[in-house]
């Protein structure tokens, strides 16, 4: 096992990893960019590292800083939380050249999954079923209007460098399909340095379901079930519940088994997220992420499994701690994300708060990195802590959702919590019954 991690983030995720650490007896180094100077994370580590001014590409992103703070300080290995550099198959090969261990999936993986288009060819010949379309990039407009004669329209262009939602185009028709190819092209090429594109066949209602794997890098995984994210806006979740509404038990269990499948033959080591749209009781395969994602404790609290204890397991080479039958899905779990931001613009709002008070109770978990009187720095993103219940079932869950969400003061900035306590009132929202375009359609409506 390790003797002592570098947490190469900041905020919530670095305290989340933190912990994971300490409980298995792994010393922590925090680092930190000189904005970051009294932040939570700084302060619960064995030891930090300053690494650079505030601005990411100089500080959390400085992969020459990093590696040098985890030489100076003998840390045996690198988890790097999500964003940042989590995704980044340079510096996971980069930390291999340096006998650093990255906790996470290899280099490789990592590069094959940050490519649409390989990503989907590859899960699509594991047996993982994807959204119709071109068997891989379009470049011409012969090719484009015979894919999507066959799949039929509405089509979506997609950038093979994208992901996220960003550089995709919708063709309704043949008459605006050769122009929604070069737009879609020439943002790609701009956007990414890459202007490769594919084809699919639009989704118009689909709801966003992920599977939770977990992999040992020697042909094994596990599943854990699937978080519902659909309540999104601009491709920004800011709820996610597991099991999802929408799927029975025999579903869970058959798109769970392939996906886990699938990630073992992959050999694929580590936390992944496999991510899919849902429509009419068909999953379709759209990306994959190959890191720990904000939303994980929804997982943790239906499964009881800490994520990052088998992150850290794994990469040490002790296996997983359990087998897929010994998984089991208890009750219901649901996750808001608290934003330093304004409820009804989503204008960021950084500056003091000067009152913080969490609420507590049973089934009431709030991973957060901050306190009464900590200054929001203007340079990060405004996660300031996520709220996450469970209950025995839905209805359980939502009536302590409520309850969490009265005893919860931010004072001194704006935050999204009024949302939330909206939200918890809606009728479609009580119900599970919502689509990907549902919040934006609310967040109009109620205008
Ligand atoms: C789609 C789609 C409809 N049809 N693909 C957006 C983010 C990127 N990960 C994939 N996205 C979508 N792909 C097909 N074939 C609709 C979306 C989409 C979306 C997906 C998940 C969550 C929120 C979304 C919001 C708008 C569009």
């Amino acid at each position: 096992m390790f003797q002592k991690i570098l947490i190469a983030n900041r905020g919530e995720i670095a305290l989340r990893v933190l912990r994971a650490a300490k409980e298995l007896g792994i010393k922590t180094v925090a680092v930190h960019s000189t904005a970051d100077a009294d932040a939570m994370h700084v302060r619960l580590a064995d030891e930090s590292v300053c690494i650079g001014p505030p601005p990411s590409r100089e500080s959390y992103l400085n992969i020459h800083q990093i590696v040098a703070a985890c030489e100076i300080t003998g840390a045996d290995a690198i988890h790097p939380g999500y964003g940042f550099l989590s995704e980044n198959a340079k510096f996971a090969e980069i930390l291999a050249a340096h006998k650093i261990t990255f906790i996470g999936p290899s280099a490789e993986h990592i590069r094959v999954m940050g490519d649409k288009i390989e990503a989907k060819k590859t899960v699509a010949r594991l047996g993982i079923p994807v959204v119709p379309g071109s068997d891989g990039a379009v470049t011409d407009d012969d090719t484009a209007q015979r894919v999507a004669e066959e799949i039929g329209y509405p089509v979506l262009i997609k950038a093979a460098s994208g992901g996220g939602g960003r550089g995709m185009k919708i063709a309704r028709s043949r008459d605006q399909l050769a122009e929604a190819l070069s737009t879609a092209r020439a943002e790609a090429g701009a956007a990414f340095g890459d202007d490769a594109v594919y084809i699919e066949k639009y989704l118009a209602k689909p709801r966003h379901i992920e599977i939770q794997v977990v992999g040992d890098g020697a042909g094994r995984a596990i599943h854990l079930g699937e978080r519902d994210c659909s309540l999104q806006r601009r491709h920004q979740k800011i709820w996610e519940e597991a099991p999802s509404p929408a799927l029975n038990e025999a579903e869970r269990a058959r798109i769970g088994g392939t996906v886990a499948r699938a990630i073992a033959d992959l050999g694929y080591a580590g936390a992944g997220t496999v991510e899919f749209l849902y429509e009419n009781g068909e999953f379709y395969f759209i990306e994959m992420n190959t890191r720990l994602q904000v939303e994980h404790p929804v997982t943790e609290a239906i499964t009881g499994i800490d994520l990052v204890h088998e992150q850290i397991r794994v990469a040490a080479g002790s296996g997983l701690s359990l087998r897929q039958e010994d998984v089991r899905f208890n009750g219901h779990a649901i996750e808001c994300r608290i934003n330093a931001e304004d409820p009804r613009t989503f204008v960021p709002s950084p500056g003091t708060i000067t009152h913080f008070h969490t609420p507590g109770g049973l089934g009431v978990r709030v991973d957060s990195g901050v306190y009464s009187g900590y200054r929001i720095p203007p340079y990060y993103d405004s996660l300031i802590g996520k709220l996450i219940v469970h209950g025995r079932n839905r209805v359980d869950c939502m009536m302590r959702l409520r309850r969490a969400l009265d005893e919860f003061v931010v004072d001194g900035i704006n935050s999204t919590l009024p949302l939330f306590r909206d939200l918890v009132g809606n009728p479609d929202v009580a119900n599970g019954d919502y689509d990907i375009h549902w919040l934006e359609n609310y967040l109009a409506d109620s205008g």
